[in-house]
């Protein structure tokens, strides 16, 4: 795996992986997506981890995939390339993901961040869909993610027109979860990834999944699958802990099990 344009490390129980392409504003190239995919997957494997990170820099979080990877590819290179499988694998990763975002959110970068669980963005963050200004569309959920989050009316007016959201903008369509200031933008979030890993590792998997299900079913199909979870956790020793941690009046030592 190149480590140069995946910068990772280990905290506690959180696993930060910084984007590193300053030069051209963390464009995802498509080498970086697979090495991000396949380190994506090793931390999900990994008991000690229970959320991860993901980060850019303060100038960008991500301007969209690498559009010199795509500039003179035909539609038969881009079926072939397969692409899809490696956003399949990241939107499969069972462990909650908090993104840092600080600047740039476009494009590819936009997309990969609503595949993020919880989105902390600085004041100065910029969010778009701008690929129409390519003459292409958004290929990696962002008409469909993107709409989801924002509803039609802004949906249509930034995909159509490229442009792009402030972080007041995004936060108020409901596109990110909380804004920061800038000077804090990665200590915030890192704030927000420690809290969210001293929670149960094994309840953590069964929300994340089961607020997605919110976005993927019909209601009824989604509270059934919340109705199985709620009662599959009363056989965690997690459960038995955080309940009699309360009744003691301590912190529970989840033990993910
Ligand atoms: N790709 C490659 N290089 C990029 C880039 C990108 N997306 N964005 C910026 N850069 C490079 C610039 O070319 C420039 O390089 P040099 O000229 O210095 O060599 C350097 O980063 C600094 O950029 P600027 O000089 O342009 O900086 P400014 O501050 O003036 O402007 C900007 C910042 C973010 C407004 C501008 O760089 C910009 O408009 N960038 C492109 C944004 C964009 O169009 N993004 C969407 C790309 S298309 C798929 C999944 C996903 C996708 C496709 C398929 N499958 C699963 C099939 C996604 C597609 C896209 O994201």
């Amino acid at each position: 795996m190149d480590e140069q344009h995946l910068l990772h490390e280990v905290e506690g129980n959180v696993a930060i992986i910084r984007i590193n392409r300053p030069k051209v504003l963390n464009a995802l190239s498509l080498p970086l997506m697979a090495d991000l995919a396949t380190l994506m997957e090793q931390y999900d494997a990994d008991d000690n981890i229970h959320v991860i990170l993901l980060s850019g820099s303060q100038r960008a979080w991500a301007a969209g995939a690498d559009i010199g990877d795509m500039a003179t590819a035909s539609s038969d290179e881009m079926r072939k390339r397969d692409q899809f499988a490696i956003w399949e694998q990241i939107k499969n990763i069972s462990k909650p993901i908090v993104a840092a975002v600080s600047g740039f959110a476009l494009g590819g970068g936009c997309e990969l961040m609503m595949h993020c669980d919880i989105i902390i963005a600085s004041e100065n963050a910029l969010f778009g869909q701008p690929e129409i200004n390519l003459g292409i569309i958004p290929g990696a959920g962002g008409t469909q993610r993107f709409t989801r989050a924002v509803g039609k009316a802004t949906a249509m007016d930034v995909v159509l027109s490229g442009r792009f959201l402030s972080a007041k903008e995004a936060l108020d369509f409901g596109l990110i979860s909380r804004i920061v200031p800038k000077e804090h933008w990665f200590e915030s979030a890192l704030h927000v990834a420690r809290l969210v890993a001293t929670k149960g590792p094994i309840a953590l998997r069964a929300a994340k999944a089961s607020v997605l299900n919110a976005e993927e079913l019909p209601l009824s199909d989604s509270l059934a699958k919340e109705r199985a979870l709620f009662y599959e956790l009363f056989d965690t020793n997690d459960q038995t802990e955080g309940m009699t941690a309360f009744a003691e009046k301590r912190r529970p030592n989840f033990t993910g099990t």
